[in-house]
């Protein structure tokens, strides 16, 4: 009788202990497959109140809601490494599963990012990159080299090939904004271009006051300028109001990176002849699928292909030092095609 119920015992614990591994192995499956859904995509843009970023931002958020996690968007209000690095700080603090970035600074982020990566954060940039020792991939809305050639092209057709043009940038720092200045004054060198002066190249910071008074401080300082390349979406438009303001359509020609939003107006009016965008609203998508991928143990390494949602599939290229993913050519909006977009972002 002992032996049957030490035997009755025995029993209850195997398969106690059966059981105990059992729901243990599936609480750690629901665990992985939850994980999945718990992950934290955080999005760092350059700066609060730029429309640009919050289009991004909602293209970030709808791919993380497609995917499944959690969305966290954040943005310093001055457009300042500094700021972003006390963001980056605080989402490894929050333990976050990713982190993709808009820069303010090529270079400034790396030792904040390397943290990041060392703690397994998968680290992008996005629209601005960083270096290559800061992140895993870079998420190129376009073609910079393009970019900046078209600028160019399209002044010198505004302004006949002839006169002084100034450039209206974001902040000193930006990288995308360098690099795209880099490849206008590449294209300048061209003979074609001879009679065109580039006089200086100003920055509003990507706040609309600074880059309205930089605008101002341009037409006063160059009373002969004959046009205004600004490849930012803040700085354009202030340049269009400003123009707009003081009456210089069809005599100071304007053109750049702007949003169709914004931009109608100064379009409609003919202070824009013309400008260029992409869909930033894809680009913030984009990313928000890229870092996923990452999460998903992508490598960000050329030859991968990244499945960025509705976009469809990217190779993953070279990019100087680093990898990126390109999503497509800038589009040019006028007054024949602004109409169709200016609601649309
Ligand atoms: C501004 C920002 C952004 C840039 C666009 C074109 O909104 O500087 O980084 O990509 O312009």
């Amino acid at each position: 009788m002992k032996k049957f119920w030490s035997f009755v015992l025995m029993m209850t614990l195997v398969l106690f202990v059966l059981s105990a591994c059992n729901s243990d192995s599936s609480s750690k499956e629901d665990k992985t497959s939850g994980d999945k859904g718990n992950n934290k995509y955080a999005f760092v843009f350059k700066n609060t109140g730029n429309p640009y970023g919050e289009k991004m931002q909602e293209g970030f958020e709808k791919a993380i809601n497609e995917i499944g996690g959690e969305v966290i968007l954040r943005s310093p209000e001055q457009p300042t490494a500094e700021g972003q690095i006390q963001i980056i700080e605080q989402l490894i603090t929050q333990n976050v599963t990713a982190i993709a970035v808009a820069a303010n600074d090529f270079d400034a982020l790396e030792p904040v990012l390397k943290k990041a990566m060392n703690k397994g954060i998968k680290v992008l940039s996005v629209d601005s990159a960083i270096n290559a020792n800061s992140r895993m991939l870079h998420v190129n809305q376009a073609n910079p080299e393009r970019i900046g050639r078209i600028q160019i092209e399209a002044v010198s057709e505004m302004i006949n090939g002839e006169g002084e043009i100034a450039i209206l940038s974001a902040t000193s720092q930006a990288s995308n904004q360098n690099l795209w200045i880099e490849w206008m004054k590449k294209e300048l060198e061209d003979p074609k271009y001879a009679n065109i002066k580039l006089v200086k190249v100003a920055y509003g910071d990507d706040l609309r006051d600074k880059s309205v008074s930089e605008t101002e401080a341009l037409l006063k300082s160059y009373p002969n300028l004959k046009a205004i390349i600004a490849p930012t979406t803040v700085g354009i438009a202030a340049a269009g109001k400003v123009l707009t303001d003081k009456n210089l359509g069809g005599k100071v020609a304007l053109t750049g990176l702007g949003l169709p939003s914004e931009m109608a107006s100064y379009i409609e009016n003919g202070v824009s002849p013309w400008m260029y965008l992409w869909n930033p609203i894809d680009v913030g998508y984009a990313a928000g699928y890229a870092a996923a991928d990452l999460v998903n143990d992508k490598k960000g390494e050329v030859g991968e292909t990244f499945e960025l949602g509705k976009l469809g599939s990217f190779e993953v290229v070279k990019d100087g030092e680093g990898t990126q993913v390109m999503l497509g050519d800038p589009f040019k909006f006028d007054a024949k095609n602004i109409a169709e977009w200016k609601d649309v972002y």
